[in-house]
């Protein structure tokens, strides 16, 4: 679905799974794109762990992902997080892109919109990442990754929102599969790695999306999703987790 903004119904019928993919164009005006990014551009990208993201994908900011233990999260998550902070904040924006997706969501929620909180404590908001060679095929669900739930709150639902900054000419997509993940697909894993091979998606009807700059999009990412690597110009999308909490609150996490 494209649609002109964020809508009840539209983040409704995403996680009821009548919607493959929620797509807004223009979600965020091109100067707050053009701001965002030419601070950006200024900045040195981490990579993710480059033993499980391999090809490599850059980042600005923390994921929780590379910090993952024994089921958990590990103390190292919330050392880096106060660097995460202060880094975004060194970017001197007139305004937080971040809180800014989120308020945008809230309006579209009747429950609305917090950073979600584990063992009390907010998890990181969002970070900028740049996967030029990009995604392998994966799935996102963190009621497989983690032990229990993530956050104070369990959750019923799960989107992963995207917001593109940049986009090269050519390459770059997204790809959605319909198909979740099952046991039988840990065949198709690539050893220590967070991907699979493609053909754990082998036959099951796909949907291919090009994002725009400025465009914000929303899917159900535990359906398999891949990004096809970039030509011509980087990838820089500002991303986080969304989860649907008991308390019918939506809970982002990066
Ligand atoms: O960059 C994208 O379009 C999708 C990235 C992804 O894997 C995710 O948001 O879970
Ligand atoms: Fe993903």
């Amino acid at each position: 679905m494209t649609a002109p903004a964020f809508t009840h119904e539209l983040l409704a019928g995403l996680a009821a799974g009548r919607y493959a993919a929620v797509r807004v164009p223009s979600f965020l005006p091109r100067e707050r794109c053009d701001e965002v990014l030419g601070a950006l551009r200024q900045q040195v990208f981490d990579s993710y762990g480059k033993a499980r993201v391999d090809p490599p994908v850059m980042r600005f900011g923390v994921g929780v992902s590379d910090h993952m233990a024994d089921g958990g999260v590990a103390d190292t998550y919330w050392k880096a997080l106060q660097g995460h902070h202060e880094s975004w904040q060194g970017l001197g924006l007139s305004f937080d892109p971040f809180r800014t997706c989120r308020e945008a969501l809230a309006a579209a929620w009747p429950g609305g919109v917090a950073v979600g909180r584990r063992g009390g404590v907010e998890m990181g908001d969002g970070v900028a990442r740049e996967p030029n060679q990009g995604f392998q095929v994966h799935f996102d669900d963190a009621l497989r990754e983690y032990d229990g739930d993530l956050l104070d709150e369990p959750l019923i639902g799960q989107f992963a929102f995207n917001l593109y900054l940049s986009v090269p000419p050519e390459g770059g997509e997204t790809v959605l599969w319909r198909h979740r993940w099952r046991p039988e697909d840990e065949a198709h894993r690539l050893s220590a790695r967070y991907g699979f091979d493609e053909s754990v998606v082998a036959g099951a009807e796909s949907i291919e999306l090009a994002p725009e700059v400025g465009e914000a999009l929303l899917i159900d990412p535990r359906f398999f999703h891949a990004v096809r690597p970039s030509h011509g110009d980087r990838r820089i999308a500002l991303g986080f987790a969304v989860g649907i909490g008991t308390s019918g609150r939506l809970l982002t996490w990066a």
